[in-house]
């Protein structure tokens, strides 16, 4: 069996580091169709199964703003990788996280490489990674793409979890109140318009739907309907959560995180190194 990975994380996470550690030499470098953005693409080293793994652009999140967003979210939308390893710069792990809550939205196996932790350790700052598993819904696993530690196990865990067949639970990044006007969108989708977005990943439909995100809007033609039924969400989001939409899904995103952090990390000594 053939396996499709992506590498996906924000930009300077130490992305081309680790893409080099996982493939050695063995490198294809190309463009993405249509675009100038380079594509690299290599076979996973040290493993008996086939897998090839393409590196995406460092996006900070899922939004089609830049060329870079565009083409990392079409790859995932489109191809459906067997797996994402989401590198994660462990250094400044809250702001990391936040692509991580979009792409749990992707409904794709993953797991999280917490790269960097050689600066993190001389803070003194511990990382319980089975508690981010729980927290978070999948695997992480400690690296330093630099000094190469961790690659190992690293690729351990990407096939074991690619054995894996069920993904876990979503966790609760939104609270009910939320869930309920998502999961009740979600069916009103399926029921009226179960054309729109064939074939995305629900929850990322709902979500970037209710966001009136611009690529997802091109796509579904000024259906007035539609835009009718997503105003009518909009406005229960906003009268439940006090914010305007945008605000509001970021807000849950990062309080989520945050809270997950404070569970999941411990300081075991007084900073003496700054973190870049
Ligand atoms: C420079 N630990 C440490 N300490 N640094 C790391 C690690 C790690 O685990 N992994 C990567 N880096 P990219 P993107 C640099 O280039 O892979 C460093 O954008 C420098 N360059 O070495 O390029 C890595 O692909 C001069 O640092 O990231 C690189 O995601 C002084 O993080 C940077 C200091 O890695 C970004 C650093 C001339």
């Amino acid at each position: 069996m053939k396996y499709k990975i992506a590498l996906a994380g924000n930009p300077n996470s130490g992305k081309t580091t680790l893409f080099n550690c996982l493939t050695g030499s063995n490198l294809y470098v190309g463009n993405w169709p249509g675009v100038t953005v380079e594509k690299k693409e290599g076979n996973l080293r040290d493993t008996n199964k086939d897998i090839t793994l393409v590196d995406l652009p460092g996006i900070y999140s899922l939004a089609p703003y830049s060329m870079d967003e565009i083409v990392s979210r079409n790859f995932l939308l489109e191809e459906r990788p067997d797996l994402i390893i989401n590198i994660i710069d462990a250094s400044n792990i809250e702001r990391n996280l936040y692509l991580s809550t979009q792409l749990m939205e992707l409904n794709c196996p993953m797991v999280g490489a917490l790269n960097m932790m050689d600066v993190v350790k001389k803070t003194g700052v511990e990382i319980d990674v089975r508690e981010m598993e729980k927290i978070f819904g999948y695997p992480f696993i400690e690296i330093s793409a630099q000094k190469e530690t961790g690659i190992d196990e690293l690729i351990k865990l990407v096939e074991k979890t690619l054995e894996i067949k069920k993904l876990k639970e979503f966790p609760q990044i939104f609270p009910p109140e939320i869930m309920t006007l998502f999961n009740e969108f979600d069916e009103l989708l399926q029921n009226k318009y179960p054309e729109i977005l064939a074939g995305y990943p629900r929850l990322f439909r709902v979500i970037k739907l209710i966001e009136k995100d611009e690529e997802v809007l091109l796509k579904i033609h000024d259906n007035s309907d539609l835009l009718e039924d997503i105003a009518v969400v909009r406005k229960k989001i906003e009268v439940l959560s006090k914010h305007d939409v945008d605000s509001a899904i970021a807000d849950y995103r990062y309080r989520f995180i945050t809270a997950g952090i404070s569970q999941a990390t411990r300081k075991t000594k007084e900073n003496t190194i700054q973190f870049q």
